[in-house]
């Protein structure tokens, strides 16, 4: 099991590829989820205008910058409501009030978590089976929202590449930063990351592009970036490597290049930078920074911080185990996906 330098996968990867692209296709949400998706926040937005008649109900998360994968079932939605404070107290208290009405609008399982990091509540829409995480002027996640969904129309091998890993990453139930694994954001920023390392780079770093054409501020935080696409169309073209080398490529990194001890990914710089220049060498409560993923906006945040000893190390042995299958087995793809069993 142990680290080889150099070493190449043992599989046909022209035939590794054209099945990994079959796994994409079959991974697309189908039109009759997406038009149960759409029919869900229709009927959340007439409940929530009655009460709010200059809200703004934005969808944001997978379903809104193509990421997400079929069956997924799950949308996230933003309520926005102008002239609100930006205190969590407050945000705390519209969630309170927004679990009532949405159990008076027929809602079904309304969970309201009034004290989360960022308030929300759950629930599902009743007549379609929908589930729903509703934040309150939740802009930075709209903005970084556009951010992805910027990224993945510059080039298709993006999205292909998410998918493999989301899916890849439910399937070893490595995906739940809840239990302290990575959110499927967090994955997302890590192939945009590795698509930006590569050479020649298949991705560009929006936010390094000078002037900005996308400005944004959001409390403290600055989100301004380039997003002419236009202009960037082609960009990754002097890049020829396939789905099947990123794959590779992406748990070879995960499994035995990055520097667990130093180094802090940042999609905002579109390359490294270092646990002591970000102050993120020490545990500070829950927050440990044992896998350090910068947040392109809220540049404290950390995405890794819900990782813990235990979890690092179920997380670590997960990227091992997909590298080394990739690169001892003549036909993976199967082992590679193959459900986690305790
Ligand atoms: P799924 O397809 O639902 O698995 P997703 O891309 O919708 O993946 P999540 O449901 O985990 O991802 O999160 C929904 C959005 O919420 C994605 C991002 O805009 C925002 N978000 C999630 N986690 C964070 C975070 N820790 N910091 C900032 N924004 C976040
Ligand atoms: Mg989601």
């Amino acid at each position: 099991k142990a680290y080889v330098p150099g070493a190449k996968p043992k599989a046909d990867m022209e035939q590794l590829n054209k099945e990994l692209l079959e796994l994409v296709e079959s991974l697309r949400p189908k039109p009759e989820e997406c038009q149960r998706q759409c029919e869900a926040l229709e009927a959340l937005r007439a409940a929530l205008v009655k009460r709010w008649p200059d809200c703004k109900v934005h969808l944001f998360g997978s379903t809104a910058n193509q990421l997400s994968i079929c069956n997924n079932n799950d949308i996230d939605v933003c309520l926005e409501l102008p002239d609100l404070p930006s205190d969590p107290n407050t945000k705390g208290e519209i969630v309170e009030e927004l679990g009532g009405l949405l159990t008076e609008a027929g809602m079904q399982n309304v969970l309201p978590l009034p004290k989360a990091r960022v308030p929300v509540v759950k629930f599902v829409v009743g007549e379609n089976g929908t589930k729903v995480d509703i934040t309150v002027n939740n802009i930075l996640a709209i903005v970084n929202t556009k951010l992805l969904a910027d990224y993945v129309s510059i080039d298709e091998r993006l999205l292909q590449l998410c998918y493999v890993i989301k899916h890849w990453a439910k399937r070893r139930q490595v995906n739940d930063s809840y239990r302290g694994t990575l959110s499927s954001y967090c994955y997302v920023l890590m192939c945009i990351h590795l698509l930006q390392q590569r050479e020649p780079p298949i991705l560009p770093c929006l936010q390094a592009i000078k002037p900005p054409t996308h400005f944004r501020t959001v409390g403290q935080w600055v989100c301004d970036y380039y997003d002419d696409l236009e202009a960037l169309k082609g960009f990754g073209a002097g890049n020829k490597e396939t789905l099947a080398e990123l794959v590779w490529a992406f748990f070879e990194y995960w499994a035995w290049k990055h520097d667990y001890n130093n180094a802090v990914i940042s999609v905002r710089t579109g390359g490294f930078l270092t646990k002591s220049q970000k102050e993120w060498t020490r545990r500070v409560g829950n927050e440990r920074h044992l896998v350090c993923i910068e947040d392109p906006f809220e540049l404290t945040h950390d995405l890794g911080r819900t990782v813990d000893r235990q979890t690092n190390g179920v997380l670590h042995k997960e990227f091992e185990r997909a590298a080394c299958v990739l690169r001892d087995h003549d036909n993976p793809l199967e082992k590679l996906m193959e459900p986690y069993r305790a």
